[in-house]
């Protein structure tokens, strides 16, 4: 047996080191890496299952080619020249009869691997292909919150909170999806440190924290805000700070905070006014608080502001200049490699750009040249996307010719023209750069891929070769591309020793000093210019969104998404255990309102709106508040009564980053039928 070093590439902000043991090409079991600061020794209990996965009966070992009705999920085994020939045929096909633009073919973040992801979207970028503007599913709203107002930089090290006397969780449960910072900050705890979770339900995180403020969904600008007036009222500003480092703050000062006492804030968040002024007592008493920023507060229709209010605070109190202070949304603009090697080899330097939380709309509306070709890996649009109804209508398509590589038969890949199977990130090599932490890391293919699966960078390589590319990148080994990517690189990442990295050793490189901001004006701004060039509001403000108070006034019950414990979106599916553990699919509900609909524990019901239906089981629970209808992760199909929650969401942009707005959804819930009718599998 032997014991190899990896990287756990899950799209998690933790990136743990992994030791895998193997024997005979066999991976026996993966372990957390001791020997690297954040990991600490230990899996989540996710990746802890991987053994599982990677093993899983569920695996796709060989192509398919489609036989029976896109959707149906029928199958013939062929073999990869034979598929990859036909592929490249069709492709070449369009793109002499329609151009390139016809084309769009992406990997999304089921594969964290800095070639792995980027070496696909490489190849379609050389081929002068639409473009995926990927993220908007999941953070481009809070990274575009986050870059308004600091600029493109990353933030407080999560290991400073060493320093740390105060822990504010903001839309982020941190047990469940950053479990490595959430053990650290236990550590600091029994030194002292308090924790505020600010969130609407009561998550895992809220029930061990110090303080949990069950804040009313999309309300978190006027909750900063709030918190702003009392520091200003009470004369606990950092003036010096806020003249040496920031922008505006007189503006929003005169123009906007007035309007955010406390007794008015108390009004908008659901919560007391006492406790808008406690908070504010907390925050400006704190020597060095942490806020760790989620994106929860951002996936819905004003969810910029909320990020933008929450990332301003540490700028009142002067807090970015402290260690242990300050906040975090991403670690990742710190590196400065030189991805453009995998990501961009060849190509035109501007192609026509595809929203992803929109892909079902530009697959079925786009002209000049309308999509015919759809290729996604590291994705399962069908079942995570929002208006997934019209993404499934897209991707029956009779006229669309579809490709899907990915290592299970997903959601997606039943419409597939071909299905590809890929390796998992076990059994590939690649550079890893975390989001969550200052680390970047080499990891080691741990065993060879089952049957015929290939890993993305594998396909990726084999495609271009197909279409005529020959970009180095198109034609060198792994090791030989990072050594390019080293080349290239500018800023933190000049300074990696390449055998150190190759030897698969964590590196740690972390910002020194207080918080830098790259906005325009150097500052941290509470008034961006850019944001008013752009039609925006340049100030973080709490309004009342018309469409959602419209949407509020139709429907009873609001939708709450958060991350599935055992099952975030559906990359585990194929784990029985975790499924098992995980439980059924359910919607979740307070108990008033299930005694209103005489709804009980365990019963399977119908949670619908105009736009589709999903059937879950229904969970009885304190744990969310009245109004609300909380449905962890995107369960597929197979699992669930019949469809899937993002059926019920529409494809509508957030106010900044044009991301998803999930939480902008109202539904009813009702007893789903004994028997459920075929219509309804649809959702439409
Ligand atoms: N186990 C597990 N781990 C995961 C994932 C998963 O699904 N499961 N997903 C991975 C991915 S892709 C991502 S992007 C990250 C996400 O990680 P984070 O960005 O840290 O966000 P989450 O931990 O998902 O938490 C979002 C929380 O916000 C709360 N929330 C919802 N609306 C509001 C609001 O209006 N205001 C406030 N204050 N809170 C609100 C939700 O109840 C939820 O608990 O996690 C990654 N890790
Ligand atoms: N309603 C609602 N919808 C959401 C969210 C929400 O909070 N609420 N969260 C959103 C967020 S934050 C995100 S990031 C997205 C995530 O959405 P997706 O990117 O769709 O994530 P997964 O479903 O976990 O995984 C996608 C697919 O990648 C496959 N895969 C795994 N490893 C590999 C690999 O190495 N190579 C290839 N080719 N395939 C692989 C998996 O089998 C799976 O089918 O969902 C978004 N959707
Ligand atoms: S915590 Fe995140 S990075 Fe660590 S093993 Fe689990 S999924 Fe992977
Ligand atoms: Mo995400």
């Amino acid at each position: 047996m032997v014991t190899i070093r990896s990287v756990c590439a899950h799209d998690c902000p933790d990136q743990c080191s992994l030791r895998v043991d193997v024997e005979n090409d066999r991976i026996l079991r993966v372990r957390g890496d001791p020997d690297h600061p954040f990991t600490a020794g230990f899996a989540c209990g996710k990746t802890h299952h991987d053994t599982e996965l990677v093993q899983s009966p569920e695996r796709l070992t060989t192509p398919l080619r489609r036989t029976g009705p896109k959707g149906a999920g029928s199958f013939t085994p062929v073999g990869w020249d034979e598929a990859l020939d036909a592929i490249a045929a069709r492709w070449r096909a369009i793109i002499d009869e329609s151009g390139p633009l016809a084309l769009l073919g992406y990997a999304y973040s089921a594969h964290g691997g800095l070639m792995n992801r980027g070496l696909v979207n490489g190849l379609f970028h050389a081929l002068g292909a639409s473009r995926l503007e990927a993220g908007t599913v999941c953070d481009s709203c809070a990274a575009a919150a986050w870059h308004a107002t600091l600029g493109p930089v990353g933030g407080a090290d999560p290991e400073s909170i060493v320093h740390s006397d105060l822990l504010v969780s903001w839309g982020s449960d941190l047990v469940t999806t950053n479990v490595h910072f959430w053990a650290k900050i236990a550590e600091e705890r029994r030194r002292g440190l308090r924790v505020v979770v600010i969130e609407p339900r009561r998550s895992r995180t809220a029930k061990l924290a110090d303080w949990h403020l069950p804040i009313r969904i999309g309300t978190d600008a006027a909750l900063a805000l709030g918190v702003m007036h009392v520091l200003a009222r009470d004369g606990r500003c950092d003036r010096r700070y806020l003249a040496r480092r920031t922008l505006g703050f007189e503006r929003l000062e005169a123009e906007i905070l007035p309007r955010f006492e406390p007794r008015r804030v108390a009004a908008i968040t659901g919560l007391a006014a006492a406790d808008v002024e406690r908070l504010a007592m907390l925050y400006g008493d704190a020597r060095a608080p942490f806020i760790r920023l989620g994106t929860g507060m951002t996936r819905l229709a004003q969810g910029g502001q909320a990020l933008r209010a929450v990332a301003l605070l540490p700028g009142v109190t002067g807090a970015y200049a402290r260690p242990g202070g300050g906040a975090l949304l991403f670690t990742g603009d710190f590196l400065g490699l030189d991805t453009g090697v995998v990501n961009a080899p060849s190509g035109p330097r501007d192609a026509r750009r595809i929203n992803h939380s929109q892909l079902g709309r530009a697959l079925l509306e786009l002209r000049e040249p309308p999509i015919r070709a759809l290729f996604v890996a590291a994705n399962n649009p069908a079942v995570t996307c929002p208006d997934a109804g019209r993404v499934r209508e897209a991707l029956g398509r009779e006229d669309l010719f579809t490709v899907v590589h990915d290592p299970f038969l997903s959601g997606t890949a039943r419409y597939a023209d071909y299905v590809l199977p890929a390796a998992l990130y076990l059994e590939t090599e690649d550079l890893y750069r975390s989001y969550g932490s200052y680390y970047v890391q080499y990891g080691a293919r741990a065993a060879p891929p089952p049957g015929e699966a290939r890993s993305n960078f594998w396909v990726a390589q084999a495609l271009a070769a197909r279409m005529g590319l020959d970009d180095p990148a198109f034609r060198s080994p792994e090791r030989e591309i990072l050594r390019a990517m080293l080349r290239g690189a500018a800023g933190a990442a000049a300074a990696i020793d390449e055998d150190t990295l190759r030897s698969g050793r964590p590196i740690r490189l972390a910002p020194a000093g207080e918080q830098s901001f790259l906005t325009p004006s150097g500052k941290l701004e509470f008034y961006s210019q850019s944001l008013a060039d752009a039609g925006l509001p340049p100030m973080p403000d709490w309004q009342p969104d018309p469409e959602e108070t419209r949407e509020a006034s139709r429907w009873p019950l609001r939708l709450l998404t958060g991350p599935g414990f055992f099952q975030p979106h559906s990359v585990y599916a194929g784990v029985a255990s975790l499924r098992a553990r995980e439980g059924p699919p359910v919607c979740v509900l307070h108990p008033t309102e299930a005694r209103a609909r005489d709804l009980r524990d365990g019963q399977r019901v119908r949670a619908a709106n105009a736009r589709g239906a999903v059937g879950l089981v229904l969970q009885v629970s304190e744990d969310v508040p009245p109004g609300i209808a909380y449905v962890p992760g995107q369960r597929g199909d197979g699992e669930t009564v019949f469809g899937t929650v993002n059926l019920l969401c529409a494809d509508r942009y957030s106010d900044l980053g044009e991301g998803a707005t999930y939480q902008s959804t109202w539904l009813e819930v009702s007893a789903a039928a004994p028997t459920t009718p075929a219509a309804l599998v649809d959702g439409r």
